[in-house]
């Protein structure tokens, strides 16, 4: 139990109270705290553990509150938060995650307007019913319509990256059972997708009983919502700090299913899916006179294949094919011609050309950058701070970017194990020109276009200006191409074809943007640019030492879009690497 687990437990309680119209110093009481926690340097598990006649000693943390803590760091849960959300309807608390409107808006529309469905509130904003409300206008209204049009496109699926270091625990616990004979996750969550729905996770064991219990009694279960014979599925608690946007409201729930041993080549082929896919695998088996199911391939009575995944494939005359491939889209034909990429993996990677510093809105100075590089085995990296245009991010002019290089310049002689490039990221400005001159970039060991405003522009438009960036002879890359957030904001329109094509003209490379709520370019895109031969690069754009640790989420991604090491710009060497740019 983290401090940032407690302290969300604490707001979200302060933001489900002031809905329900509780007094508001109680309010500001429980907020305060969580400010607290979250601050706090010292883990309160801990100190709950060693010394809990201290927690009181901490500024806003009286009796009471201590008293909370200790429950909630030996229960894993907080019975108010609890109680609460069972009294305020679920889709008033998914109000919350419409971004601008907070809880005390949310407790008007409750209360007054009496709303407690996102169907009422979406025809309450339509009808102009919520511009009458005091502290409330055509803006707000208009806030409401367009957060409501989001959260129905971005349902509640939860990025990859907040989900998937806790399936890989929970099959650590489970792998440790004595009755599991093995384990494996499955579902979207296997296939490494962007966002899941739910997870799903398949055990060999000959009795369910303990793989049940386990994740029954799991401190992050909050209740289990069915269980039989060979499944059960579980609703946990939503996770306190998430990247999805409003993923401390999302409750996300596991299927488990429990097989025999024998069979769990074939039910872990069936529950990775996806469906397209096993349509596709199915009618393989029906064309060869087989029966597919969960348990196995059959022959009448005979049990072709069963225990393997690989054994399946082979069985119906295929390769086994990578999860990450599994969407119908081409993977059977190149299975059936000996064509299916080896697929990039992350410790092939050797550098990041996409990072920010405290020279623009980064939280790490250029030392720290490069060294969390080195601790992280990187052979090259590009410090890329915004220009000028971004002001909200403290952008460089030339003349600020220019001393921020020589600095660059300077410490980076101190530093032999790691190449460091003099980069920017430079913004292409909605008149299709770009936001620093010739030649301050041409200066630049490495120059990142990319679209940060104006995305709304037509697709010619934003067309016009990714190919005017792509001709500019001192542009290496574009970065993060159409500015999607996922479940946020749709990207930009554009004409891919167009701008890939450009970018193979001119030899500009294309960046999948690791960060999980960006990953753009998403698997389709990228597998259109490796068409075109674009060599790709896989960035982080890190904003701190941690945010270095991304670098998974878009391999994950290049995995997807069926890409190749060779296919990776910085899978090169460093000298490989600055070759490819010149
Ligand atoms: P998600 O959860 O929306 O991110 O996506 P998936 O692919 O994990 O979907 P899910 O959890 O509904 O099911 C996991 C896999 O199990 C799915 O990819 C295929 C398989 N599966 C589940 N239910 C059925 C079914 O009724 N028929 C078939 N053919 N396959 C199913
Ligand atoms: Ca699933
Ligand atoms: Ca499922």
């Amino acid at each position: 139990m983290t401090n940032a687990s407690i302290a969300g437990m604490f707001s979200d309680l302060a933001d489900l109270l002031e809905i329900d119209g509780a007094n508001a110093f109680r309010v500001r009481a429980y907020r305060h705290a969580a400010r607290t926690i979250d601050a706090l340097p010292d883990s309160l598990e801990e100190m709950v553990a060693e010394h809990p006649e201290q927690l009181t000693q901490i500024s806003g943390i009286g009796k009471d509150l201590a008293e909370k803590i200790c429950l909630i760091v030996q229960t894993g849960r907080l019975v108010q938060l609890e109680q609460m959300k069972e009294k305020i309807p679920p889709d008033v608390v998914r109000m919350l995650r419409i971004p601008g409107i907070g809880p005390k808006k949310v407790a008007v529309l409750f209360r007054d307007l009496h709303l407690t469905t996102l169907d009422q509130l979406k025809e309450a904003a339509a009808s102009g019913k919520i511009s009458q409300l005091k502290g409330f206008g055509k803006k707000t209204e208009q806030v409401i319509l367009e957060g409501l049009e989001q959260l129905e496109r971005a349902g509640l699926r939860m990025y990859l990256a907040d989900v998937r270091p806790f399936v890989d625990e929970i099959v650590l616990q489970l792998s440790k059972l004595s009755s599991v004979k093995r384990v494996c996750e499955a579902g979207s969550v296997r296939r490494l997708k962007e966002t899941v729905g739910d997870l799903d996770i398949l055990v060999a064991a000959a009795t369910p009983t303990e793989a049940m219990q386990l994740l029954a009694d799991h401190p992050q279960t909050e209740k289990v919502l069915a269980q039989g014979e060979t499944k059960q599925r579980v609703r946990f608690r939503p996770f306190a700090r998430t990247f999805t946007p409003g993923g401390s409201q999302i409750s996300i729930e596991l299927d488990l299913r429990v097989v025999p041993e024998e069979s769990f080549g074939a039910a872990l082929q069936y529950f990775t899916g996806s469906k397209d896919h096993n349509i596709e695998v199915r009618k393989r088996a029906v064309h060869r006179g087989l029966k597919l199911n969960e348990y196995g391939l059959f022959r009448g009575d005979e049990t072709v294949a069963s225990r393997e995944e690989e054994d399946i494939y082979a069985a119906l005359d295929l390769p086994w094919i990578p999860p990450e491939l599994r969407e119908n889209r081409n993977e059977f034909r190149e299975a059936e011609t000996g064509h299916l990429p080896e697929l990039v993996e992350s410790g092939q990677i050797r550098g990041d050309l996409h990072m920010h510093t405290t020279a623009s809105d980064g939280r790490a100075t250029i030392e720290e950058m490069i060294e969390a590089a080195i601790e992280r085995k990187l052979k090259y990296i590009a410090i890329t701070d915004h220009s000028k245009r971004v002001t909200m991010a403290n952008g460089l002019d030339a003349g600020r970017l220019r001393k921020h290089w020589e600095e660059i310049r300077k410490i980076r002689e101190r530093y032999g194990e790691i190449d460091v490039l003099c980069g920017v990221e430079c913004d292409i400005l909605e008149d299709a020109t770009l936001d620093l001159d010739d030649d301050v970039l041409s200066e630049a060991d490495w120059v990142i276009a990319v679209l940060h405003y104006g995305l709304k522009q037509p697709k010619k438009q934003i067309t016009k200006r990714l190919v005017n960036a792509i001709k500019n002879p001192n542009v290496h890359a574009i970065g993060h191409l159409t500015g999607r957030m996922i479940g946020k904001r749709p990207g930009a329109e554009v004409d891919f074809d167009d701008v890939f094509k450009a970018a193979a003209d001119n030899g500009v490379l294309m960046e999948i943007n690791a960060h999980p709520a960006r990953l753009d370019l998403n698997d389709l895109h990228a597998a259109r640019a490796k068409e075109y031969g674009i060599p790709i690069v896989i960035n982080t754009d890190a904003h701190s030492t941690v945010g270095l640790d991304v670098m998974r989420w878009g391999v994950n991604q290049a995995r997807r879009a069926g890409l190749s090491k060779k296919e990776i710009a910085n899978t090169r060497t460093a000298k490989q690497f600055r070759r490819l740019l010149r």
